[in-house]
């Protein structure tokens, strides 16, 4: 479709995985100047004695033995096992104005952080601290606020179980609820949805219920870049003949086919398994009107399962009611999908016996994501599908612990049980008002009701939508503290005080006063197990997570209840808070020493409905969702992704090879019939505007000199890399009941760009 040949742009043809993989690791493992650091941690991931890998929250096959390979898995490791380093007389060469000037890419690539550092306006630079004085000068900074509820305490999915709790026990002790966490701008919607439908926020499948499905969709996520391993399962369960049916705007070459690197004779003979057996390209915000659509199929040709919602289910009449009021003109609009190909998806829902459904952030982060969710969940409880071997809800989670930190209280509106928990266990009083979430946050600071921040991990003001926004609130801070293993932008931005401390990261062999230490991960499928790094620390000053966390607290809290020390010098001790806190982690200890560990109980995997009528519930949407409606004239809804050799901010390399993009991130997807009829052509500059409500206060909202490429996405529909695109989203433009950015639902419209900005493509 592309006549024009544009640099960096070349259709990729062969399928995910396969050699091309393979070659990818070895250039990112020689890219950190590889002294065998990385290759040792390899062969220790996902291991029952090893470290959990830092990429994704995929689960591990239970009791496993052999190495599961994993490209971005391994990219993730070398970037964290790094042999680069970033020192303090580095930063004492290099005043902060002009690390700024660098590269996100660069900044990262900068290494490892070695020392505890604090800024220094005199020089502009940061300079080594030790680390009494970095907790010292926190201490006072936070006790130095009138309120507690003028502090956020951010923490990013990486943390462990062990440093999320004792974190939360910190704040909740200094007195406030203030929790965004990086939760808020990924599965908040699942978080929020599932419960009001079925009664739990987390997924009701385990990895061995695929082994048991009779047929899978996947709506919304691409795990060929961002959940690697799952690939695998896919691949057995296509070579089961499970149909697999995926809907997303984009054609992405993991749900396409797979050559697996762990079977030699795919690798050998250049064969691939194809994975997707349909595959639907909605439109970005169509998903209501598709799974709406197969529920009117379903429902017109009385395929419901009646016994299961008569005896399991509450608000049947009033869904029927509104599936039977939608009319299939608008569902075929607004989804972009015919009603013939829908009524085969429904087909092939209503054949199956046992349906999983797996989604990711094309759900989620939409002006309607929580009621997205929630659609999913009617249309698998319409035929039982939940709470049976080999069916069931799978949300995709982002970070590989972003689950067991909310398990273990990371959260901005705690329940009486964590309050009391706290209060049975250390004997003070947490408090119940309900605090900050990750946009309020941020507007909080903006308007200055907030004036610290720590960020345990993370690169939020980057993160987070409109940065220019965000950076602008960022610097009103009186202190901002960092934990970090690497240098990012958000600890450029400077506030009264800024102070960045250096964390252990999960490959590291984590020393305590008792000796060495592991934590604990949960992954998406509530999978509970113990991760024990063993590289050598990148530097000797490094502290880890926890015990960071119990320095500030220590110098924080004049009489805390909490033995710090204690907690900090034997992890088992944290566990056996954590389980005193939340009784579902019975024998905790001994549970995690068991090879693979224990799956934390799931009420609705077992139809046990924690709702208030004791019932899963049918929830009604109102209508189709504008966000698939195109707005009239020239209105395209854009969607924000990663790229494949990205994680989060963390920008790996410049290529995206899976949608042929290379050396280059500066590109709009574009269906070439909206690119004509806009007069513009495969290759040309292109300046991005938001529009309307989407633009927040802000009418100028764009992005500007980016590359069209034509490319095979849904009409109506435009892509581009995350956070390239966060300058287009509002802080306003969130989910209205889960406060999650839509990312992913951005009106705008494209023009050629303006004279100052059309170098050549
Ligand atoms: N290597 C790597 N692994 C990662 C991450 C990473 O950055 N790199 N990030 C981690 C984190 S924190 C997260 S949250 C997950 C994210 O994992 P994903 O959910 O897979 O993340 P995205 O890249 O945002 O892409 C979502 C997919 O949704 C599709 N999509 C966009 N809009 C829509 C829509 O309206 N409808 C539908 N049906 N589909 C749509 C896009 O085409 C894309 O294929 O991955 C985790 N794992
Ligand atoms: N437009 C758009 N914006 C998005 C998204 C989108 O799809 N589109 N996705 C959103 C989602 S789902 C998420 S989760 C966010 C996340 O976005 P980020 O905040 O970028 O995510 P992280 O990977 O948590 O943060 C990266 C930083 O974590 C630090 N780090 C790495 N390992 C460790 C460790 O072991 N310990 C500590 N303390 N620090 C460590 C490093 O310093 C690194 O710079 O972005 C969101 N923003
Ligand atoms: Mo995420």
């Amino acid at each position: 479709m592309n006549d024009k040949k544009v640099k960096g742009i070349e259709p990729y043809d062969r399928p995910a995985g396969g050699w091309g993989a393979l070659r990818a690791v070895a250039s990112a493992l020689a890219g950190q100047m590889a002294v065998g650091r990385e290759s040792v941690a390899l062969t220790k991931m996902n291991q029952p004695t090893g470290f959990d890998c830092p990429g994704c929250a995929w689960p591990d096959p239970k009791h496993t033995s052999s190495f599961e390979f994993c490209e971005n898995g391994a990219k993730a490791v070398s970037w964290e096992a790094t042999g680069k380093r970033a020192k303090p007389g580095f930063f004492a060469a290099n005043p902060v104005s002009q690390l700024w000037n660098l590269s996100d890419y660069a900044l990262e690539g900068l290494g490892r952080l070695t020392h505890p550092m604090a800024y220094d306006a005199a020089t502009d630079t940061y300079r080594e601290v030790s680390w009494d004085d970095a907790f010292a000068r926190i201490g006072k900074a936070l006790r130095a606020l009138p309120d507690p509820d003028m502090a956020e305490f951010y923490t990013s999915g990486r943390a462990s179980n062990e440093a999320a709790f004792l974190y939360q026990l910190f704040v909740r002790e200094f007195g406030t609820n203030n929790f965004p966490d990086c939760s808020n701008m990924c599965h908040e919607a699942t978080s929020v949805g599932l419960p009001e439908s079925i009664g739990v926020g987390k997924g009701t499948v385990t990895l061995e219920d695929f082994d048991h499905c009779d047929a899978i969709f996947c709506i919304g996520h691409n795990p060929g870049t961002n959940h690697p391993r799952m690939l695998t399962t896919l691949r057995e369960c296509s070579l089961r003949n499970v149909p697999i049916v995926v809907m997303n705007p984009m054609p992405e070459r993991g749900l396409e086919r797979f050559t697996s690197p762990q079977h030699p004779t795919e690798m050998l003979t250049g064969k691939s398994t194809p994975i997707a057996s349909t595959y639907y390209k909605v439109k970005i915000g169509g998903d209501v009107a598709m799974l709406k659509g197969m529920m009117k199929s379903l429902l017109e040709r009385d395929l419901a399962d009646k016994a299961f919602i008569s005896e399991h289910t509450s608000g049947f009449e009033a869904l029927a009611a509104d599936i039977a009021a939608t009319r299939w003109d608008d569902i075929e609009t607004v989804s972009g999908v015919s009603r013939a190909d829908i009524e085969v998806a429904a087909d092939i829902y209503a054949n199956a016996q046992r349906v999983i459904v797996c989604y990711g952030m094309g759900i989620t982060q939409h002006k309607h994501g929580t009621e997205n969710v929630q659609q999913i969940a009617n249309l698998m409880l319409l035929r039982g599908n939940v709470g049976k071997e080999g069916a069931g809800i799978a949300p995709l989670r982002g970070h590989s612990n972003v689950q067991g930190d909310r398990t273990v209280g990371i959260t901005e509106k705690p329940n009486q049980a964590l309050i009391d928990g706290i209060e049975r266990t250390y004997g003070f009083k947490a408090p119940a008002t309900h605090g900050h979430d990750a946009v309020a946050a941020i507007q909080a600071i903006r308007d200055g009701r907030s004036k610290a921040m720590i960020s345990l991990g993370g690169n939020l003001a980057v993160a987070m939508s409109d940065p220019e926004a965000s950076f602008a609130a960022m610097r009103k801070l009186d202190l901002a503290v960092h934990i970090a293993t690497k240098l990012n932008r958000s600890h450029l931005i400077l506030a009264r005080e800024s102070i960045i401390l250096p964390c252990l990261g999960r490959t590291e062999a984590d020393e305590q006063a008792t000796g060495m230490q592991s934590v604990t991960v949960e992954d998406s499928m509530s999978m509970v197990h113990a991760s024990q790094g063993s590289l050598k620390p990148a530097s000797e000053f490094l502290k880890s997570e926890p015990a960071i966390v119990a320095g500030i607290a220590r110098a924080t809290l004049a009489n805390s209840k909490v033995d710090w020390e204690g907690m900090v010098a034997d992890y088992d001790r944290i566990r056996d808070g954590i389980e005193s806190v939340f009784p579902i982690f019975e024998d905790f200890n001994q549970r995690i020493r068991e090879p693979g560990g224990f799956r934390l109980y799931i009420a609705a995997s077992e139809r046990n409905w924690v709702t208030e009528d004791k019932r899963a519930h049918f929830l009604v949407a109102r209508g189709l969702h504008e966000d698939g409606l195109v707005r009239g004239g020239d209105t395209l809804l854009l969607t924000t992704i990663r790229s494949h050799d990205q994680y989060n901010t963390t920008i790996y390399g410049l290529n995206d090879r899976y949608r042929g993009v290379t050396g280059r991130r500066d590109v709009v997807f574009v269906n070439p019939e909206d690119l004509a009829a806009r007069g513009l052509k495969h290759g040309d500059r292109i300046d991005v505007v938001a529009l309307g409500a989407e633009a927040g206060q802000h009418a100028e909202r764009e992005v500007r000199g980016f590359v069209a490429v034509s490319y095979d996405i849904a009409r109506g529909s435009v892509a581009m890399y995350f956070p390239e695109g966060n300058a287009l989203v509002a802080l306003e433009n969130h989910d209205a009941k889960s406060g999650t950015p839509a990312y992913k639902s951005v009106a705008v419209t494209l023009h050629a760009a303006r004279a100052s900005d059309t170098r050549a493509a």
